[in-house]
């Protein structure tokens, strides 16, 4: 029996890859968790974007419940089953009219990881909708063979390397994920998604995290590290992350090191 899912749901993940809206938290706990981003963002601003922006869930107390939070590991269970590990907490902030987007492209492509247990659980910190640039998804293309993407160097796309799918795209065969905050969209990790660029006048704040099954391999050449937050780990594919009693609290931190350069 599910949690909190209904089987339809369940059964449109299967078929389209994604599902959306599901509410998580109050958005008064929204804005709460938005206000300590900002407050973070005004000290740290180096952490915003890439590698520095991946894991703030080893430092930060806030994130570390914000990725433990009960309902979207209600949620995440419906998709994955009891053993659950967070593997990152990326944050995707976009400012006010500004033409920062993400390029269409599939996540699985390029995470070195074993098989396709991962699922997204992409959270709104504010409204996200057409207007702010939300995200954009390709009902079954996670169905699709497995399609090459090329890196590119637009500076305004938020992705790391820039990727694209090398596939023609319609984008009027894509659904909006329009959400509220507090709300939740999870997406498979091989659908087809992308985001356009922010034309309102506030910040569209949202926090992908990837949660994973235990069973699940890293398979480039290096120890991963994941975060238990549901169940138990009998593989020990991950080296287990520690869970920050303080914010900075200093084993978190060299642990934290790790993942900056
Ligand atoms: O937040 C966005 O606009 C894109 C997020 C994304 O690509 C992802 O969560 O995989």
């Amino acid at each position: 029996m599910s949690n909190i899912l209904t089987k339809d749901q369940i059964n449109d993940y299967k078929t389209n890859g994604f599902i959306y809206p599901v509410p998580v938290i109050p958005s008064i706990k929204a804005d709460y968790y938005a206000k300590k981003l900002l407050s973070f963002q005004n000290q740290h601003p180096e952490h915003l974007s890439g590698i520095k922006a991946r894991k703030l869930h080893l430092i930060l107390t806030w994130m570390a419940d914000l990725i433990s939070e009960k309902v979207i590991l209600d949620a995440v269970e419906d998709l994955l089953g009891p053993n659950i590990m967070c593997w990152s907490s990326t944050l995707f902030i976009k400012d006010a009219e500004n033409p920062a987007f993400v390029s269409w492209h599939q996540d699985g492509n390029y995470w070195g990881l074993s098989n396709d247990e991962l699922t997204t659980a992409w959270l709104a910190l504010t409204p996200s909708t057409v207007l702010n640039g939300c995200m954009k998804m390709l009902p079954g293309s996670h169905k699709w063979p497995k399609i090459d993407h090329e890196q590119t160097t637009d500076r305004d796309n938020l992705l790391s390397k820039g990727q694209v799918i090398k596939k023609e795209i319609t984008d009027s065969d894509s659904v909006n994920l329009c959400i509220n905050s507090g709300e939740i969209s999870l997406h498979h990790i091989n659908v087809a998604h992308s985001s356009g660029p922010n034309n309102s006048k506030s910040k569209r704040i949202g926090i992908a995290i990837r949660y994973i099954t235990p069973h699940v391999r890293q398979l480039n050449n290096y120890k991963d590290s994941a975060t238990l937050v549901r169940g138990t780990d009998t593989y020990n594919n991950f080296e287990h992350e520690p869970i920050p009693k303080y914010d900075y609290e200093t084993a978190s931190m060299s642990f934290f090191k790790k993942f900056e350069d």
